[in-house]
């Protein structure tokens, strides 16, 4: 998943230079118990488009522990209210919800690529996946199923219901700005659940933008509360905030364990999304083309930077040649640029910190590791690239599956292919990494794609598509250090966000002992 990021300085390491009219920049605000309010410290930070680092996008809230506590207070005060509105009426205000990012989707869209970089089309797909998560879990508002099963003892009734967690603590990465805070917030909601969302330093706009539509669908003051900044300070303080009794994260794997840890402390749930470094199994009954077109959207889509993105891909001996060739003719017909022009395949990186890593990446792909660099490999800084964080679409072939640039998330467009002899070996190359949330398989035979389907450790599998393109109503998450164990999306997240109550009606009017009565009464029948 996404890298959590350094923070910024307050005048921001992102920027070079500085527009003509900063008086201009638009200035955000904190949204706190239905109050659109600024950080108690009053101090702002810089978010700042990726293409053009000339362009503020706009000022939000540089929120500290103190705007934490007042979201948290705003939170606990709303929970009784929202969690004793049935949930059909809850999940009316999410239709209702739905409607209006439909409506004002195009201009979501060009906020997103504006602060996030990623192309116009991908943009609007993120959005289109939040109005995918919102109708689909807002449906859940008038099932919400438990179950009910049979006592062991006459005259008893047995069942579970799921109630809300209560408050909830929402970390949410920059790669998805929209769609990940939807995946957290529309379940967290229609479970009854109130919450404090943070949203990426990279990427405030977005989930500003959920937020304000939250507003206006009607949703009740203090039962979504925004609190923006910075991880170390914020996300922080979220984290070890006794009132939180949840922690949802989706970032780094490193952040990840922080989270983990001091969830632990205080006893509290934490679900978390982390890291991939997914493979694509090429066999040699493969539709190569096919299998390349499926390679390059999955590497380079959003400039690399999807924890499900394809960064290796295991390719038949039989075929490896000719893939590779394809590929690399692919790779460089990529036209990288600004995302907001249409023209664009491949926006920018997210910012400098992520251009350091990547490069450092592509150095140790070329000098530590030995791998073949077959395009790409440098940053673009000439003309219209000048203010931006560009980086050529990147491919090493010829690469061992042990190497560093094949065992770690680099999270940017770079992707390594690596040779393999047969199913069995190629399924242990992308099963031996650390992580596990997407692998797919490009073959025509039936039988090595339910093989792989079954051999392979990932909490997502493609056959003849690429890693990336998950839906929102199968449950997304991965295995190993990907995540805990939990799944986003789907039902399944409904498990995250509420929890089960086993109740027992006993209307027998006398004492009846489990495994006691029953055992004595069926002994002697
Ligand atoms: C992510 O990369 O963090 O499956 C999420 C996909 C998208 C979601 C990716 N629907 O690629």
């Amino acid at each position: 998943m996404a890298q959590a990021k350094k923070a910024l300085s307050k005048t921001s390491g992102k920027n070079n230079s500085r527009p003509a009219s900063r008086a201009a920049v638009k200035t955000y605000q904190n949204y706190i118990n239905g109050e659109w309010v600024a950080s108690q410290s009053g101090e702002m930070f810089e978010n700042i488009n990726p293409a053009d680092t000339r362009d503020i996008v706009g000022r939000f809230p540089l929120s500290t522990s103190d705007d934490v506590n007042a979201a948290v207070n705003a939170a606990q005060g709303a929970f009784d209210r929202w969690r004793n509105t049935p949930a059909p009426k809850r999940a009316e205000i999410l239709f209702h919800l739905g409607e209006i990012l439909i409506r004002d989707k195009e201009r979501y869209t060009a906020d997103m690529t504006r602060e996030m970089g990623k192309v116009l089309k991908e943009a609007g797909g993120d959005i289109q996946e939040a109005i995918d998560c919102t109708y689909y879990t807002a449906g859940e508002g008038r099932r919400l199923h438990g179950f009910t099963t049979p006592a062991e003892m006459r005259d008893k009734f047995a069942m579970c219901v799921r109630q809300p967690v209560g408050l909830c603590g929402l970390i949410t990465p920059w790669n998805f700005p929209m769609a990940i805070p939807s995946w957290k917030l529309i379940p967290a909601l229609i479970c009854g659940n109130t919450v404090v969302i943070k949203p990426a330093e990279d990427t405030p706009l977005s989930t500003y933008n959920l937020v304000k539509a939250c507003e206006e669908a009607g949703i009740p003051p203090g039962v979504v509360n925004l609190v923006t900044g910075y991880g170390e300070s914020v996300g922080a303080a979220m984290t070890n905030h006794n009132a939180l009794r949840l922690i949802s994260f989706t970032g780094s794997t490193a952040t990840g364990r922080v989270v983990a840890s001091a969830c632990a402390e205080r006893n509290a749930i934490c679900s978390l999304e982390m890291g991939g470094k997914n493979a694509i199994i090429v066999m040699d009954d493969a539709d190569v083309d096919l299998a390349v077109e499926g390679a390059v959207w999955g590497a380079f889509g959003t400039s690399g930077q999807r924890c499900t993105a394809s960064s290796r891909l295991i390719v038949h001996k039989k075929v490896y040649k000719q893939f590779v060739t394809k590929l690399v003719e692919n790779t460089k017909s990529l036209r990288v640029g600004n995302g907001a022009d249409p023209k664009t395949d491949v926006g920018p990186v997210i910012n400098n910190d992520a251009v350091e890593k990547i490069m450092g990446y592509i150095r140790i792909g070329r000098n530590d590791d030995g791998a073949k660099l077959a395009c790409g490999g440098k940053r673009l800084t000439r003309g219209d690239y000048a203010n931006g964080y560009f980086i050529e679409p990147t491919v090493f072939t010829d690469a061992a599956p042990d190497m560093r640039i094949a065992q770690e998330e680099i999270f940017g467009p770079v992707t390594t292919v690596i040779p393999a002899n047969s199913l069995e070996e190629a399924v242990e190359i992308a099963n031996g990494v650390r992580y596990g949330l997407s692998a797919a398989i490009y073959t025509r035979d039936v039988n090595r794609a339910f093989r792989a389907m079954n051999e392979m450790y990932t909490g997502i599998f493609y056959v003849n598509a690429s890693t990336i393109g998950a839906e929102v109503h199968l449950p997304f998450g991965g295995t190993k250090a990907t995540g805990n164990g939990h799944r986003e999306a789907g039902t399944q997240v409904l498990d995250i966000f509420s929890e089960w109550k086993s109740i027992y009606v006993d209307f027998s009017g006398k004492l009846q002992r489990a495994q006691i009565d029953n055992v004595e009464s069926s002994h002697s029948a």
